[in-house]
């Protein structure tokens, strides 16, 4: 059985503050959508509004408007129960108020919002109406409390804004530590591919790998362990078909071939981009391989720069599948550790290794990087379950990325104004005979 993506790795960010403060407009300002209805009248929001989104360099979040909490009357001590309740269920609690107005009202909402232990950003709206007094400044320093000045009708300061929120997320989202525990229940089985080939390290197995194995045990959860040889006969083994095969990228195709469609599959490197990347971009990014033509540019990186161990998956493998399947060679430039270059305006596509040596920020950090200069990154597992079109059947387990492949590819069909994706498949099909 596979669990539902846990809604634990979504940061919950909730909108607090006076009615009319402006919390609408910076929801739709941070989304750059219409998501919240804004007006001059207090009390416009009554409901809170949910708006799940990636949110570079965060991942996904879900932004949490609420109604104004100053409201008076029946109608609103209900709407201010709805609030607390969105503040019991919030990771960040965004305190806005506007610019010069600091009372004892956003005192005690500041208190509340601290006494459920949630970090708090401040943003001081409508700077472009009120200054911020010196004493309020000086106050939230004091305190260290973080604060940004905003102007949320025009979308000034939401990328300072956007930082501040990164800089404040409680570490377990920056370093999330579920492997694959969530998608295998207690008592059931994963089993994990793992060749020993040249690549292996000497005497040991990877460290992601032993990683999942404890993921695995902390879950009560079995875990069978072969290598690509031994798959078939290990499936034959077991009384009840396990709950996922995860396995080495660099095996994919052999091992989509053994595991039957019944069963989930997926790759070690799909996982780390889900624990320490954004799968939802990254999945998007290695959709881009469509566009690539013979001769582009195409940056391949890898985090750890003291062994070589993907050497023949960066080097050799991903330039063979991905030339094979664009039809063409490629422009590849391999680069390891921090030696990463500046300006990526050279490159059509950025393909990541796993990063299973750096923290989520770090590797979050280099994902935002090259989205603010335009070029899409990917992750070795996915662009090689792409390139050998097993990506869909490897992104099962996380709904939320195929949905987003699934929508990537609809749009490349409306791009090339064909209807459906399975026409796409005829149409590539009668390409290939
Ligand atoms: N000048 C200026 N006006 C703003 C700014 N942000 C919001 N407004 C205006 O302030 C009014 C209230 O904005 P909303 O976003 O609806 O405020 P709210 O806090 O969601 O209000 P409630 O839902 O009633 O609690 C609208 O007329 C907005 O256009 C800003 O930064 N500058
Ligand atoms: S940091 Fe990257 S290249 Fe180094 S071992 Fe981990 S996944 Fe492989
Ligand atoms: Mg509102």
């Amino acid at each position: 059985m596979i669990r539902a993506t846990s809604k634990g790795f979504r940061l919950h960010i909730g909108f607090f503050g006076r009615r009319n403060v402006g919390k609408s407009s910076l929801l739709n300002a941070i989304t750059q959508q219409l998501v919240s209805i804004v007006s001059d009248v207090a009390g416009t929001t009554t409901d809170p509004v949910e708006k799940p989104m990636e949110l570079l360099p965060i991942g996904p979040v879900l932004f949490v408007d609420t109604a104004g909490v100053d409201d008076v009357g029946a109608l609103g001590e209900q709407r201010i129960a709805k609030t607390r309740l969105a503040i019991e269920r919030s990771d960040i609690g965004v305190l806005v108020t506007e610019a010069g107005v600091w009372t004892d009202f956003e005192e005690k909402l500041l208190a509340e919002l601290r006494a459920h232990g949630i970090p708090v950003l401040v943003a001081l709206n409508k700077a472009d109406l009120h200054h911020v007094p010196i004493e309020h400044l000086m106050r939230f320093e004091q305190e260290n409390l973080p604060h940004v000045k905003l102007v949320a009708t025009t979308g000034e300061g939401v990328d300072k804004f956007r930082a501040k929120l990164w800089e404040i997320a409680p570490a377990e989202f920056a370093e999330p530590q579920v492997l694959l525990r969530d998608l295998v229940a207690p008592q059931e089985t994963a089993v994990l591919v793992i060749p020993i080939d040249k690549e292996a390290p000497k005497g040991r197995i990877k460290q992601l790998q032993t990683q999942c194995v404890r993921d695995l045990l902390d879950g009560e959860a079995c875990c069978v362990v072969v290598k690509d040889a031994g798959l078939e006969k290990a499936l034959d083994n077991l009384k009840t078909p396990p709950s996922i095969v995860v396995t080495d990228a660099a095996v994919f195709e052999k091992v989509a071939r053994i595991t039957p469609d019944s069963i989930p599959l997926t790759a070690f490197s799909i996982l780390l981009s889900r624990l320490k990347g954004d799968l939802v971009a990254q999945t998007r990014a290695a959709v881009t391989v469509d566009a690539l033509k013979p001769g582009d540019k195409v940056l391949v990186a890898e985090s750890c720069t003291h062994h070589p161990i993907e050497e023949d998956i960066g080097r050799v493998k991903i330039p063979r599948w991905l030339e094979g399947y664009i039809g063409g060679k490629l422009d590849f430039t391999t680069v390891k550790g921090r030696d990463f270059p500046q300006d990526l305006s050279p490159y059509k596509l950025v393909i990541h290794c796993g990063a299973c040596m750096w923290n989520r920020r770090e590797m979050m950090n280099r994902i935002g990087e090259c989205h603010r200069q335009g070029v899409p990154i990917t992750n070795y597992g996915l662009v090689i379950a792409y390139s050998l079109g097993i990506l869909e059947r490897a992104l099962e387990p996380f709904p939320e990325a195929l949905a987003a492949y699934k929508d990537a590819r609809r749009q490349q069909l409306e791009a090339v104004g064909v209807s459906s994706l399975s026409d796409l498949d005829a149409i590539e099909m009668s390409l290939v005979n």
